[in-house]
């Protein structure tokens, strides 16, 4: 299969969709664009761990139990810092710490993000073009329990307990897409945008507050296709449907849809939703079925390879 495809991702779920579509096309076919709203600095450090998940999935080093780490990681780091009263509620194991360490020091050097991305994935043998979605800071901040959290203090340190009433994306409106972002979605060549099935307002949102990439994705010759991460009522992975709950949504497949629409040509839910395909499609959006779970390589492969073949219906039907 060869198509041009462009992924927004974040996550553990999107980085397995991503594996998925690399196993499927060539290298230089697929760019993946990373959520940097997680991105935060812990004991001097820079974290980037959708870009890192990323990274560590697509190069074959990611802790496949976690979904996020490294595999063989080792902890004396941790139990030193913890030995000496630092915090420890961030895991950062033995082997990740280099990615920091050197990824800190570099951009406090002067270099941006996405170079030091795209040097990293090389020296691992990553071939797909990732992008973090800027060079720039943008931090998701969560209202919760009447306060205003850093995200990995809500997500990791409160383990995401905070009932949250509202969801900010500190810094976005200054944020420039990365070099080569907003081209790469305006070429006439690329074929597929999938919005893999990551949190809508943890992992997509801050990459869609970036000015520009909204209106890039409408604009873009290719159809957009977002991945249901609610399956029967429920999030594949992580506090999806709690956060939806929270924000007075129901947490179902068509909620995601609607929170997508002005930028979608096409929806894959669950067959588990089946029922729910009429309603959205009567309003005018394609939608297909799919095994969505990604338990297996071989699961991350066909639902990419229907993502793409969905596409290529879409491109079909528009001309
Ligand atoms: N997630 C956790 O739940 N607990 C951790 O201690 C933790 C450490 C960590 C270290 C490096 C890294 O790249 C990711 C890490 N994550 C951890 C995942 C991180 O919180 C991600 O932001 C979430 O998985 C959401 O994408």
């Amino acid at each position: 299969m060869t198509t041009r495809c462009l992924m927004l991702s974040g996550g553990v779920g999107g980085a397995k969709l991503a594996l998925g579509c690399a196993r499927l096309l060539g290298d230089k076919e697929l760019t993946i664009v990373a959520n940097v709203g997680d991105d935060f600095w812990h004991l001097g450090l820079r974290i980037c761990p959708d870009l890192d998940t990323l990274m560590y999935t697509l190069s074959g080093r990611v802790n496949t139990d976690s979904g996020w780490g490294r595999a063989d990681e080792g902890w004396r780091f941790l139990e030193c810092l913890a030995e000496l009263g630092g915090p420890d509620w961030f895991r950062l194991g033995d082997r990740d710490l280099a990615t920091h360490v050197l990824r800190s020091q570099r951009l406090r050097a002067g270099e941006p993000l996405s170079r030091i991305t795209a040097d990293f994935c090389r020296r691992l043998g990553t071939g797909q073009r990732l992008l973090p979605a800027s060079d720039d800071p943008v931090a998701t901040r969560v209202h919760g329990n009447g306060e205003l959290l850093d995200f990995q203090d809500y997500f990791v340190r409160l383990r995401a307990k905070p009932a949250v009433s509202a969801i900010d994306y500190a810094g976005a409106e200054n944020a420039q897409p990365a070099p080569g972002l907003l081209a790469t979605l305006a070429d006439r060549q690329l074929e597929a945008i999938v919005i893999a099935p990551s949190n809508p307002w943890l992992s997509i949102a801050p990459i869609l507050a970036i000015p520009g990439i909204r209106q890039a994705l409408r604009d873009s010759p290719a159809p957009v296709i977002a991945v249901s991460p609610i399956v029967a009522g429920r999030a594949l992975k992580g506090p999806t449907a709690k956060i939806m709950a929270e924000l007075g949504l129901e947490a179902s497949a068509t909620a995601i849809a609607r929170y997508y629409r002005d930028l979608l040509d096409g929806f894959i839910l669950d067959a588990a939703d089946g029922s729910l395909a009429g309603e959205l499609q009567a309003g005018g959006l394609p939608v297909r079925e799919s095994n969505t779970i990604m338990n297996t390589l071989d699961d991350k492969r066909r639902l990419a390879a229907e993502c793409l073949e969905f596409a290529a219906e879409l491109r079909a039907g528009r001309r």
